[in-house]
């Protein structure tokens, strides 16, 4: 009885290793476990649940087999895969979390997010990403022609790309005071997320108690998940792709 946690998958049809990779990984280790909770970016991208690429119906056939099979599945959005909706989760038998969300794991409060809205020091990216986490912006991209939206995100890719190559290394990661902050607003000693391409285990202070913040890996040359059971402290693993 264990669950499992992975993140920044990114997914896309240009890497066809990671994504057997990940169908290796669901046969071989998260078809034995419980739960498996997939904490956003899984995708490369997304433009609305009405696209069918051969890629998202390959996964979800592999998610359907998991979850048939008595695997409990949760999905959070990431930064790029946040129009991910109800349609495509329900066709994979998963549940959609919002970010954030605290979660019960064998007894001990844990709060799951991205972890995108922790890197608070990129102020003109908290300013987009509010934008794009709008409803209103959303139900009206939602409603373009796919050609258009296929568009729009091809732009956005590259911006996004242009745009972190003149940052400094700090202002991508997380902001420490923010991560303290969030998890006393949560009242946790747990926080499990992604998004910073930097896998790790932090120690640290919050709610006056010693705390620790689990950063999870993106999939390029290895696989990175978090395990953690009843009588087993959560455990950052990674193996190399074969
Ligand atoms: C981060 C910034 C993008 C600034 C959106 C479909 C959607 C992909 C996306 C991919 C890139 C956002 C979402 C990113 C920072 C930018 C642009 C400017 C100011 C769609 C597929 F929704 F339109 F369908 N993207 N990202 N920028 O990497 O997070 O910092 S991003
Ligand atoms: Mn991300």
């Amino acid at each position: 009885m264990t669950t499992f946690f992975i993140s920044d998958l990114h997914l896309e049809e240009s890497r066809r290793d990671i994504t057997d990779a990940f169908l290796h990984f669901l046969k071989d280790k998260a078809a034995h476990t419980e739960a498996l909770y997939i904490l956003g970016d899984f995708f490369e991208a997304w433009i609305g649940d009405d696209e069918h690429t051969p890629l998202q119906d390959e996964i979800a056939t592999a998610l359907k087999s998991l979850t048939d099979a008595g695997v409990t599945l949760y999905l959070m959005h990431g930064n790029r895969d946040f129009l991910i909706g109800e349609d495509y989760c329900d066709r994979v038998g998963g549940t959609l979390l919002d970010d954030p969300t605290v979660v019960d794991l064998y007894g001990t409060p844990t709060l799951l997010m991205h972890g995108d809205s922790l890197c608070t020091a990129d102020v003109e990216y908290q300013k987009f990403r509010a934008n794009m986490r709008n409803p209103q912006w959303q139900a009206m991209f939602l409603k373009r022609p796919l050609a258009d939206r296929q568009l729009v995100a091809r732009q956005l890719r590259e911006m996004s790309m242009a745009k972190n190559q003149g940052k400094q290394e700090d202002i991508m990661d997380v902001t420490k005071d923010e991560v303290v902050r969030v998890m006393e607003e949560h009242g946790v000693q747990r926080l499990i997320h992604g998004h910073t391409h930097r896998p790790a285990v932090h120690d640290l202070e919050a709610n006056g108690e010693p705390a620790q913040r689990f950063v999870l890996g993106d999939w390029d040359t290895h696989v990175w998940w978090i395990e953690v059971g009843p009588e087993q402290a959560p455990e950052l693993k990674k193996e190399a792709f074969r």
